[in-house]
């Protein structure tokens, strides 16, 4: 049985998120989801995001293609979270591509395809906007 991990933040939830948790499942039998916390997007990007943590990573938990959810607290402690979840496989969109081939010495890496013409960043300028 293969378990498949992968990291966000899902704020804004939409179609692009929905679709890489799909494909992610579709790689094994058991997904597991890190969804970042607040804190971790405080000190990336010196802006919370709009949608608080915990309804971040209720709205990913109630995806049929999700098994579970954690809090990813640290961009530090990836290779960590990888071992503690047994993942077998890391997946993340090609916007990461590369950045985590360190990690394929414990978990096969695969990047898969941003879906195109969507992103929380461009949702938070039609609002601003409109
Ligand atoms: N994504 C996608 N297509 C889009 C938008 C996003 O496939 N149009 C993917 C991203 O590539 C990522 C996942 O959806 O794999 C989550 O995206 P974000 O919420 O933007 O997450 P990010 O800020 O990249 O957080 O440790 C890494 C971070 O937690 C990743």
């Amino acid at each position: 049985m293969s378990r498949v991990i992968t990291f966000g933040t899902f704020d804004i939830f939409h179609v692009g998120h929905l679709n890489i948790l799909k494909r992610a499942a579709e790689l094994g039998e058991y997904l597991i989801v890190g969804v970042s916390t607040d804190a971790l997007n405080f000190s990336k990007k010196q802006r919370y995001p709009i949608c608080p943590q915990h309804s971040r990573a209720e709205i990913v938990d109630a995806l049929a293609c999700v098994d579970e959810v954690f809090y990813e607290e640290s961009l530090e402690l990836k290779r960590e979270y990888i071992l503690q979840c047994k993942a077998d496989i890391l997946v993340m969109g090609d916007d990461w591509q590369g950045k985590f081939d360190e990690f394929s010495d414990i978990c096969q890496v695969v990047y898969l395809p941003r879906t195109p013409s969507i992103s929380t960043t461009e949702l938070i300028e039609i609002v601003k906007e409109s």
